[in-house]
């Protein structure tokens, strides 16, 4: 009786707790993401919703939408733009077409490693492209990781820059991708993220090309069994907000959220590492082959005519030599 008298009390006081938090968020931006519960970029973005509430004495909140729940990233874009959803991380490649600075950081291998792509996103360079997402009705606030990106696919192991031939990889919904995929000699299928797995598993495509943490929690690995790590990609990954409901905020409340964005980075990066490490440990343990031993000369080589038909502006050769340029 006791028990049950306790229990009662606790459940009530917890679901009075639960009613007052949620009347206390006077503004609940509501943010997109395409992946799961507990992937690194999910969990950013809560922790920034939480840093938020705290620093807004409760007014301001985020509610995460995971697991693509809002749509696929390329219409979550627009959905932003006319601010049906509040707030979007997404990686830069679905930008490319809108976004023209976006496609000088989705070019493969122009950062050497990911730490010379932390160096150009976290200075001027990082700044200036954030602020080109403006004039498209979109407010750039954080940039998160994306490891670097490698091939899999369900055919073969991919040892040499030959053995791309004939295969069917999805990419993601960019012109430069199918470009780049074109270049390597295979035959380039661009897709929502969603409908990869299935595409894979009936033959429509042979594989894909993604990081560790994204082959791991999207299940691709179950029916892609090789991996091969030529790390063609590093594309930085950016969270936005529509620029309606930025422009319905008052100046403070927006410095309290590009301030809880930028607080959200280095929380971001510590996760980031560890579901590296946790996603490779769980695809070697699957049984998936792994190839490490790869020449990225011919790769590296065969992107010329891609550089040459995307950076097309003196804008964007001059971003590029930056980039080169950054030690
Ligand atoms: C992931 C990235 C997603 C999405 C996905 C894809 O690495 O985090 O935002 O772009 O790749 O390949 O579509």
């Amino acid at each position: 009786m006791t028990i049950t008298k306790t229990l009662t009390a606790a459940l009530l006081a917890s679901v009075a707790f639960v009613g007052q938090a949620a009347a206390a968020c006077e503004i609940t931006l509501r943010s997109s993401d395409t992946h799961p519960d507990g992937y690194p970029t999910v969990e950013a973005v809560k922790h920034m919703g939480a840093l938020l509430q705290d620093r807004s004495d409760g007014r301001i909140c985020i509610e995460v939408f995971h697991s693509a729940q809002l749509g696929e990233e390329r219409d979550t874009i627009e959905q932003t733009r006319f601010g049906v959803i509040d707030l979007n991380r997404v990686s830069m490649g679905p930008f490319n077409n809108l976004v023209e600075q976006t496609k000088v950081v989705s070019l493969p291998f122009i950062f050497r490693s990911v730490d010379h792509m932390h160096r150009v996103m976290d200075g001027p360079i990082g700044d200036e492209i954030l602020a080109a997402f403006e004039p498209h009705d979109l407010i750039g606030l954080a940039y998160f990781d994306g490891g670097s990106r490698s091939f899999y696919n369900s055919q073969r192991p991919i040892e040499s820059f030959e053995d791309m031939a004939g295969l069917k990889i999805r990419v993601m919904q960019s012109d430069i991708f199918v470009d780049m995929m074109t270049a390597m000699g295979a035959s380039a299928t661009p897709l929502p993220y969603g409908e990869v797995y299935s595409s894979i598993q009936t033959g429509v495509i042979d594989g894909a090309e993604n990081n560790w943490p994204s082959f791991e929690s999207s299940g691709h690995y179950e029916v892609a069994g090789y991996y091969t790590l030529n790390e063609h990609l590093i594309v930085p990954e950016v969270l936005v907000m529509s620029k309606q409901s930025w422009d319905g905020l008052s100046a403070d409340d927006q410095a309290l959220v590009r301030q809880a964005a930028r607080d959200s980075v280095p929380v971001m990066r510590e996760m980031w590492a560890a579901r590296e490490k946790a996603s490779e440990d769980q695809v070697r343990a699957a049984g998936v082959q792994i190839i490490t031993d790869i020449d990225k000369t011919p790769f590296i080589e065969a992107m010329v005519p891609v550089y040459e038909k995307h950076v097309t502006s003196d804008e964007l050769r001059d971003l590029v030599m930056r980039i080169q340029a950054t030690e």
